[in-house]
């Protein structure tokens, strides 16, 4: 069977003269079944034309065939939940789990306090970029080939994903997400932010670890937000990473993505 791949982007020009450019409004990508593409098709353009952001001036839509021989299969990653009262205390449990993983390469002369206050900083070097961080843990540097940008990891979907939907749903995006990023090649582990000033979950993912879904990890209404990809360049190449993360296309088999299977307080 051949599957199509769907990506949309909406803009709005802000700004006047010298100083005009293109806001981004809403994005969205799909795997689907040639049946449906004309179905997701309208249901993208709808989110577009609906979105919170403001009424869009361009609407980008991009469909390309991909060959089902192409197409990696993936199990999602299990998915445990911690519950916080604070912000405060989610960004700790956060770095508790990421930085014992931090600390096995460049790092490792660097005390845990150390390697906090590196994880904040590059987490806040991360709020502008539209795309991931990616950092090497083997030597402590940043391996975007544009650090403006980030990396984005594309082309993905759940295998039995809603044919239409045509509103955000966080969790369901970012499981397929992570699971993909997760199974990368040299990849150590994911750190999420939303830059959904409405919504205030994030995650740490990793093979190990599966996807822990963090309550709470920032203020309500702050628009900061980010992703950092840890990366191991003892493991594979920063290329092969990078290459997998933007071209392999990949679905996610999702058992059921509003069953939490696990707690972690
Ligand atoms: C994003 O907005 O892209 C990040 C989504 C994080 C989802 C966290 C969750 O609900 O598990």
């Amino acid at each position: 069977m051949d599957y199509y791949s769907l990506k949309m982007r909406a803009s709005q020009q802000v700004g006047e003269g010298e100083n005009a450019h293109e806001q981004h409004i809403s994005g969205a990508e799909r795997i689907v079944a040639r049946e449906n593409v004309e179905a997701v098709c309208s249901a993208m353009v709808k989110r577009a034309m609906t979105h919170s952001k403001g009424d869009p001036d361009f609407i980008n839509v991009k469909i390309e065939k991909v060959h089902e021989s192409d197409i990696r299969i993936l199990k999602a990653l299990p998915v445990t939940r911690v519950d916080v009262d604070t912000w405060q205390e989610g960004l700790e449990k956060a770095f508790e789990l990421i930085t014992p993983l931090m600390g096995n390469g460049s790092d490792n002369q660097r005390s845990s306090q150390e390697l906090r206050e590196k994880l904040q900083e590059l987490l806040k070097a991360t709020f502008p970029m539209r795309g991931a961080m990616l950092y090497d843990i083997a030597t402590g540097k940043r391996l975007e080939p544009d650090q403006d940008r980030g990396v984005r990891a594309t082309y993905m979907d759940a295998l039995q994903g809603n044919v239409v939907d045509s509103c955000k749903n966080h969790f369901n995006e970012a499981i397929v997400l992570a699971t993909k990023v997760a199974n990368a090649p040299g990849m150590v582990a994911e750190f999420c932010i939303s830059d959904d000033p409405n919504y205030i979950t994030g995650y740490v993912a990793s093979k190990e670890l599966g996807y822990v879904r963090i309550m709470k990890m920032k203020e309500m209404g702050d628009e900061n937000g980010g992703r950092i990809f840890l990366f191991d360049s003892r493991k594979a190449d920063a290329e092969e990473c990078i290459d997998y993360l933007q071209k392999k296309k990949v679905l996610v088999e999702v058992v059921d993505s509003r069953r939490v299977q696990g707690r972690m307080t």
